[in-house]
């Protein structure tokens, strides 16, 4: 299989997020996106090859021009400002009760500190010296793994560093700036005219993809997560989200409860997979994500490494053509074994696990 992969991520380096106003270890760090290439190198069976430039237009076609030039500009701002932090994080929210019954305001003109929370969803999605130019790589690895589709590959894998699926039109929040499978999705429709799908097996609701389609019919959302009533991003992501308008049907929640096993997540994965075999379209964009698996620090489902290899058989099996784009995924010790074991399975090759390293064969530490 072919993988697009860029070294730019690299620059959004990433030490600590706040979480409930305190600082912890950052779980989106670099040696995420390491760990699956080094692991599908040592399998000898993908090929990877750097994005080309896109541009900005097919980033604008899902994106708020005022969003994208806040990301370009904001860590600059901040240091202009005379602020000498390592990353940018918002300090107050642009939050719905604020102009409720009123016009809404706009973007504040200065401080980078009320700038940032008129964008940011969060405080855990750190702004610093490299992230803007790390998540326009991570679109146009996006959008070089449509091409490799497009251009005849049956299976791409876009290893996106930023993640995307929480970004909305106009909101970046939950380690996402830029939506890559959202403008994945919105690239295949315009090239192709056909509908396009979109599966989300990340551990948490992809509220971005969600809200950018939300009203639309030809792009449908299929997601399998945990229930936001006890996970981020808590605001969206429950069953009875059906979409609106012309969207109405064409966005599918199936929240899932604490401890999920590999048996209930695969009864769950097959009525997603019924409802996009339900749609027209010959491309289905996977927002894959591994804190799925049972030993993710974030998560608390109790998925296993063999269980991948499943999914993403079972994905295959629908006969499109998959653009497979990364989403999260932190326990970084089985990044690597997951990623190689579920793209194995799309692509029909036999799981053959690897013994995993510092375990002996009984499972026990060596
Ligand atoms: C792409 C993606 O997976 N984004 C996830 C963003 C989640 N942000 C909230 C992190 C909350 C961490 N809670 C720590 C609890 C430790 N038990
Ligand atoms: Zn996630």
């Amino acid at each position: 299989m072919r993988v697009v992969y860029s070294p730019a991520h690299l620059g959004h380096e990433i030490v600590s997020e706040t979480v409930m106003g305190r600082p912890i270890p950052a779980n989106e760090v670099a040696e995420r996106a390491e760990r699956i290439r080094s692991a599908l190198e040592a399998d000898g069976g993908f090929a990877l090859e750097g994005p080309t430039e896109h541009g900005e237009e097919p980033l604008a076609a899902v994106h708020d021009p005022g969003l994208i030039r806040f990301l370009e500009t904001a860590f600059a701002q901040m240091r202009a400002e005379g602020v000498d932090r390592p990353a940018l994080m918002p300090e107050g929210f642009n939050v719905r009760g604020l102009t409720e019954g009123m016009t809404p305001i706009g973007e504040p003109r200065q401080a980078i500190s009320g700038r940032a929370g008129y964008w940011a969803l969060d405080t855990s999605t750190p702004i610093v010296a490299g992230s803007y130019v790390a998540a326009r790589a991570a679109v146009d690895v996006a959008l070089t793994t449509v091409d490799l589709v497009l251009g005849g590959e049956g299976a791409a894998y876009g290893l996106c560093r930023p993640p995307g699926h929480h970004a909305a039109r106009s909101v970046y929040g939950g380690y996402c700036f830029f939506n890559n499978a959202a403008v994945a999705a919105e690239a295949i429709v315009r090239t192709t005219g056909e509908r396009v799908a979109i599966l989300d097996v990340d551990y948490h609701h992809g509220n971005g993809t969600e809200q950018i389609f939300w009203r639309r019919g030809d792009v449908l959302y299929a997601s399998i997560h945990a229930d936001p009533d006890r996970q981020y991003p808590y605001y969206l992501g429950r069953a009875d989200e059906v979409g609106e308008g012309a969207g109405r049907g064409a966005n599918l929640n199936l929240p899932m409860p604490r401890g999920t096993t590999n048996e209930q997540y695969l009864v769950a994965l097959d009525r997603a997979l019924e409802a996009i075999a339900a749609t027209s379209g010959s491309v289905l964009v996977v927002s894959l994500g591994f804190d799925t698996y049972g030993h993710d620090p974030i998560g608390d489902f109790a998925l296993t490494t063999d269980v991948y290899h499943e999914v993403g058989r079972r994905v295959a099996s629908l006969g499109r053509r998959l653009v497979i784009l990364q989403e999260g995924g932190y326990y970084r010790p089985a990044l690597g074994a997951n990623a190689r074991a579920w793209l194995r399975g799309a692509e029909g090759r036999p799981h053959d696990p690897l013994p995993a390293a510092g375990f002996t064969a009984a499972g026990t530490a060596g």
